[in-house]
């Protein structure tokens, strides 16, 4: 992207040099030419002598000429602006939370950092950003992207790195005292030496994480297998489309899984009643990342998802008929359109997986019930920054 936006912003600063030239140059010459020479003051004024047609014409050139240079301009940038919010189907997700004053960033694997982000060279990457406190926006000057990072919401940001090496991270909107702070640097690798990185990471992958908190909120108590669950199946359920209460549709993105879980009441599903409880009082916006990705999973791979039984059967007890009727209505939605966002997803999953060795050690870890992924703030201390 950077090499599209530089061409547009040397265009900017030739066409700009030009006109600028272009006006002094005339000032200057009709401030000689028509000075005021000795004797001027006492001679009648004759006019300026140009014909009605003449102004005309003149009047078409100077509104012409300058439209279509900023139809160009405009028809360049909308070009360069529509490309920077569209990231490719095969873009490798990472997610990123700001706060004051760091920025802290979740690999599907796994692995986190702070302040750094290591990607691969020649490999688009999709931000997926959110603010634990104010807004910040994170920029990182040498790729020419930016995008304002907002509590309460999700925003995007994509971009391929072209050179391996080190470019400055920084946060672009001033966030509070330690706003000059809050800066870190991209690190962009051979893929190989990415992948051993990537590897590198303790606990399971972000879904597996996901995968706990789901067990342990307890959310596994209404989504599950089961015929009589009170809240509908959200296996395969990623980049579709849902019938809303009310007769709206929507499409099943992070922004509406994260809604979902903080704000239930707000969008409730056809045939279902508003029973699901907020859980915003006990997560954070890293572990409403770590349920998506889970959720995400179940979509993506179409593996089956380990919902532990237990609670169920009490839950089931009290549980009301209305949620079955429900389910069916909600799985006939189904638009077949709407895999491809899953699939992609499933090929950067792909991508992006640690080498043989190292993942096997990671899913064995997780699948030995393990430990959590360490906390950023670094027990663990996998390879954040001393
Ligand atoms: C008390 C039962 C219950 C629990 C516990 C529960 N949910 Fe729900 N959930 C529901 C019901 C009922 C719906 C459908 C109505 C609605 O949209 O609010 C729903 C809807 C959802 C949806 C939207 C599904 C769709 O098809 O669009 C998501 C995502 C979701 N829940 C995730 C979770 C997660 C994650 C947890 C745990 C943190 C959780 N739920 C805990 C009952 C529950
Ligand atoms: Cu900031």
């Amino acid at each position: 992207m950077a090499e599209r936006v530089d061409m547009l912003f040397y265009f900017l600063c030739t066409v700009s040099t030009i006109v600028g030239l272009l006006i002094s140059a005339a000032i200057i010459f009709f401030a000689v030419r028509y000075r005021q020479r000795p004797g001027d003051e006492t001679k009648p004024y004759k006019g300026v002598g140009i014909s009605h047609q003449d102004m005309q014409r003149m009047e078409v050139l100077w509104i012409g000429a300058p439209l279509v240079v900023f139809l160009i301009i405009f028809w360049w940038a909308a070009q360069i602006f529509a490309a920077t919010q569209t990231p490719p189907d095969n873009a490798m997700q990472i997610y990123v939370v700001g706060k004051q004053w760091m920025w802290k960033t979740q690999h599907i694997s796994g692995r986190r950092e702070i302040n750094e982000l290591h990607v691969p060279v020649g490999q688009p990457v999709k931000l997926t950003m959110t603010s634990e406190d104010v807004i910040h926006s994170f920029y990182i000057p040498a790729f020419r992207v930016k995008t304002d990072v907002l509590p309460g919401r999700y925003t995007t940001l994509w971009f391929e790195a072209t050179e391996v090496g080190e470019f400055h991270l920084f946060c672009a909107e001033y966030c509070g005292t330690k706003h000059s702070e809050m800066i870190g640097k991209v690190v962009v690798m051979e893929p190989k030496a990415f992948e051993t990185w990537l590897g590198g990471g303790k606990g399971g992958s972000l879904a597996e994480a996901g995968e706990k908190e789901f067990t342990s909120l307890g959310c596994n108590t209404c989504h599950n297998d089961k015929d009589n669950a009170r809240g509908p199946q959200l296996k395969g359920l990623f980049g579709k489309h849902v019938q809303l209460n009310g007769g709206h549709k929507v499409l099943v993105d992070e922004s509406y899984l994260r809604e979902s879980i903080l704000d239930p009441a707000k969008k409730v599903v056809a045939g279902y009643q508003p029973i699901m409880p907020s859980y915003v009082a006990q997560l954070n916006e890293e572990k409403v990342i770590e349920l998506i990705a889970y959720i995400r999973s179940l979509g993506a791979s179409g593996k089956e998802p380990e919902l532990a039984p237990t609670a169920s059967a009490s839950a089931a007890a009290t549980a009301p008929e209305p949620g079955t009727g429900g389910a069916g209505g909600n799985q006939a939605e189904d638009g077949a359109s709407a895999d491809g966002g899953a699939s992609a997803d499933d090929k950067a999953a792909g991508g992006g997986k640690p080498t043989q060795g190292a993942g096997g050690a990671a899913a064995g870890d997780a699948a030995a019930g393990g430990q959590k992924p360490s906390k950023d703030t670094g027990k663990g201390g996998e390879g954040f920054a001393p």
